[in-house]
């Protein structure tokens, strides 16, 4: 049976953790590595140090079988799996010490025969530039006696245990025989399709995916800042323009966040910067777009001697409490930082921030004069027109 199989991960954070909890509740044996020795006595407590619906169910009972352990060292398995970070560093270029790290850390435990995964989502090549040449200078002959695939995860944050087990995945062997070999692995977890192909075609299958949203989001947010000049109403716009059979526009936001879509795209620009010119230009666009917020919010404030500004929602998109590269939570801070008004935020998602003073709704929506929604969450959707009706709404989401 492929599940007696024995995984170590690498990587205990968004996706190296519901990974091993979901392989712990087929039955593998799963170790999971972490340079943290806080997140590795949590896990091993029986908790987590993330916050995603149902994964501390999933890693309570991981844990209590006896299928899931963590620690600081990499000890000897079947299938190594690297879930560990790609952020970018200076120059927007794509920081890969996590990556060579997590594979330098496993070569003294890998033995031949092994199957090397790397889900990190990487620039092209990274399976055969980075990773072969650490097994290699480490004695081994990658593709050969140890295996070596790329299955990106492609998992949205807040829906991750459903999607880890349903999205269809595609999987880069850096031969068809270690494609087949990782093949093998998912398929003892994932209902979705498994989708075969080459290491870099997959590398540049997640990078394209998520470029793809970027570009279209920047074409929306664009148009929202195309309707201001002409004063039309970008909402009805779009819904207008979208009746057309071939044209379905994302919605214009604050801004790009989280730790994906805002940052694989400039993998590609990294690697091909001469002919990446529109992906490039819709990091851009994005980017620009919590500025063009700010300059709104500063031009309703010179109305007032003292405003009192209203923000709602600080997380990077709806419903969650992830305020990485959150849009929202930058205009929250140029806002103040620029002494616009007296600003409250309201986030029904977070207990406490250092930086702000949290207000309930209700409360803010009365005292404030300026009401700016930076996040569409569900409790903004159905506020009482009647007190929005006084006040200056920048209403970024065109919820309201
Ligand atoms: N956004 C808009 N307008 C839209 C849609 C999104 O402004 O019409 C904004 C959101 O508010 C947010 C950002 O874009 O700030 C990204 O949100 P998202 O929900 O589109 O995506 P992520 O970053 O949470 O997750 C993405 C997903 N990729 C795709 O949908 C192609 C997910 O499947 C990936 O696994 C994930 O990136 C990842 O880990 O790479």
């Amino acid at each position: 049976m492929i599940t007696s199989a024995k995984i170590c991960v690498l990587g205990l954070g968004y996706i190296g953790l519901p990974t091993s909890a979901i392989m712990a509740a087929k039955g593998f044996q799963v170790l999971g590595i972490d340079v943290n020795p806080k997140v590795v006595e949590t896990i091993n407590n029986g908790r987590i140090h993330i916050t995603e619906p149902d994964l501390d169910l999933f890693v309570r009972a991981a844990v209590q079988s006896g299928r899931l352990r963590a620690s600081l060292t990499p000890e000897a398995a079947d299938v190594f799996i690297i879930a560990v970070p790609t952020p970018f560093k200076e120059g927007k270029k794509p920081e890969m010490s996590f990556v060579e790290q997590a594979t330098q850390a496993i070569c003294p435990v890998l033995q031949p025969g092994n199957l090397v995964i790397l889900e990190s989502t990487s620039p092209p090549q990274t399976c055969k530039k980075i990773i072969g040449p650490i097994l290699e200078k480490a004695g081994f002959r990658p593709g050969k006696d140890i295996f070596v695939a790329h299955c990106p995860e492609r998992v949205l944050p807040g829906q991750i245990m459903r999607e880890v087990v349903e999205n269809d995945r595609v999987i880069g062997g850096l031969t068809p025989e270690s494609a087949e070999k990782a093949r093998e692995i998912y398929g003892t977890f994932v209902t979705g399709q498994i989708h075969i192909t080459d290491s870099t075609t997959a590398e540049m299958v997640k990078l394209v995916e998520n470029s793809f949203r970027d570009v279209n989001i920047a074409f929306a947010n664009e148009l929202s800042i195309i309707c201001e000049t002409l004063n039309l109403n970008v909402w009805e716009l779009i819904k207008l323009a979208n009746l057309h059979p071939r044209v379905s526009i994302l919605r214009p936001g604050p801004g790009v966040g989280g730790h994906c879509i805002a940052v694989d795209p400039w993998f590609i620009v990294d690697a091909c910067p001469q002919e990446a010119r529109l992906i490039k230009t819709a990091r851009i666009v994005n980017d620009s777009k919590p500025d063009f917020v700010v300059t709104r919010i500063k031009q309703a404030a010179e109305r007032f001697k003292k405003p009192v500004i209203g923000i709602f929602g600080l997380s990077y998109k709806q419903d969650i409490d992830d305020l990485r590269e959150s849009p929202a939570l930058k205009i929250a801070h140029r806002v103040s930082e620029e002494k616009l008004g007296q600003m409250y935020v309201c986030e029904p998602f977070i207990k406490s921030h250092a930086d702000f003073e949290l207000m309930e709704a209700e409360k803010l929506l009365r005292l404030a004069d300026i009401i700016v929604l930076l996040v569409p969450h569900r409790q903004f959707k159905n506020f009482d027109r009647e007190l929005l009706k006084p006040k200056i709404v920048i209403d970024t989401c065109g919820i309201w």
